[in-house]
């Protein structure tokens, strides 16, 4: 295969709900779509989910913009490869930038899988006919409020919620949510804000029968997770910590965590994603998808991992409306009962719809060799 043309664009869409971590706030979000075409004729899409700025990982829409067209562009248009595997190993060159990849790699595998004649889930090796659906909450000015969001999810299905954390905004919000939905499984994500120092929150929140706790110190603090782990009950879950393959193995080595979070963005793309979901598979380490409130592209795939027999935990895969009152894809992804649907049409499963894509594109380049 040969990819004759790539197209990139960004594209903003406003959230239905403000969203708040640890580390900052948003109400409209801008990721970049890249569409690959082959010399056949075969069009694959792909999404680089990177935020605005370099609070979750180093990457900003930006950087991702820049890195696209100006090092990941010519590599793939110089690239001859037969599997998307190999379109991965083209861009391996390229150190970091794991969003930016992501993007690439995920349309390599959107365009290969099509012309197969396969769904992408049976391409990445999945065996699911649904995924198990979780939803990620924000912060919320008040616990009224953050109550409010938990009952409105669970009435919509999802099975399980997860909270995010932050000093101030821990055990008390946890425990309302724990008191006032017994049944319902809860995990918390504090995206690193905490330091070992604060030891004593995580033990108070290890006795609320939390299913994980994800991510509690800095990425690289490994042998602080491993300290923390050594002392509580509850999983902790690794999310910004694994980057790399490599991560995971140190990771395992070291006890850091006892759950994954398998990001293709953070990742750097399918192709890594399906190699750590292996990896973990191998060590008995369940693993869910984890998400970076996706456009209905990034979702598709997103979708389609969580396929994979290794996610036996619910996955961030809601709604396209949890987060756009309307997606960039021609059908919104849907979740209904609490589950997924992973289609059984080639390549993605859905298709761009490029009329409203039209109306919210900021910029536009296409680069040819
Ligand atoms: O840590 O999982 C995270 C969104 C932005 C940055 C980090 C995270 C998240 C989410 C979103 O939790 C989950 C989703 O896409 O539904
Ligand atoms: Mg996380």
């Amino acid at each position: 295969i040969r990819i004759e043309k790539v197209e990139l664009r960004r594209v903003r869409l406003p959230l239905v709900h403000r969203f708040q971590t640890s580390s900052h706030a948003k109400r409209e979000l801008e990721h970049i779509l890249v569409t690959l075409t082959g010399s056949d004729g075969a069009v694959g899409w792909g999404e680089i989910a990177s935020p605005s700025g370099p609070f979750y990982s180093a990457e900003t829409v930006d950087s991702c913009w820049a890195v696209a067209r100006t090092f990941l562009a010519p590599l793939v248009l110089a690239a001859r490869w037969e599997h998307p595997s190999e379109l991965a190993a083209a861009m391996a060159k390229v150190r970091g930038n794991h969003f930016a990849r992501a993007g690439f790699d995920m349309a390599g595998w959107a365009l290969w899988s099509r012309a197969m004649g396969v769904p992408l889930s049976k391409a990445l090796g999945g065996e699911r006919a649904k995924v198990e659906a979780g939803v990620s909450l924000g912060i919320e000015a008040t616990i009224d409020d953050l109550l409010a969001q938990v009952e409105a999810r669970v009435a919509e299905g999802y099975r399980r919620v997860k909270l995010k954390i932050a000093p101030g905004w821990d055990v008390e919000p946890v425990r309302a949510v724990r008191a006032a939905f017994p049944s319902v499984p809860v995990h918390v994500d504090a995206n690193g804000a905490y330091a070992l120092d604060a030891r004593a929150v995580f033990e108070e929140l290890d006795g609320l029968g939390l299913l994980m706790i994800e991510q509690p110190f800095a990425p690289r603090a490994l042998t602080d997770h491993a300290a923390l782990q050594a002392i509580l009950t509850t999983p902790i879950c690794l999310d910004e910590s694994v980057e790399e393959v490599d991560d995971l193995v140190t990771a395992l080595r070291l006890g850091a965590g006892r759950i994954l979070n398998i990001k293709v963005s953070r990742m750097g793309g399918l192709t890594p994603a399906v190699r750590a979901h292996d990896l973990a598979v191998a060590h008995d380490v369940p693993v869910w998808c984890g998400g970076m409130h996706e456009f209905g592209i990034g979702r598709a795939a997103n979708v389609a991992l969580s396929s994979l027999p290794g996610f036996t935990l619910p996955s961030d895969v809601s709604g396209s409306d949890k987060y756009y009152a309307r997606d960039v894809t021609r059908e919104p992804v849907v979740c209904d009962g609490g589950f997924v649907e992973v289609p059984s049409a080639p390549g993605l499963g859905w298709e761009a719809d490029l009329d409203f894509l039209d109306s919210r594109t900021t910029g536009r380049e296409t680069v040819s060799p």
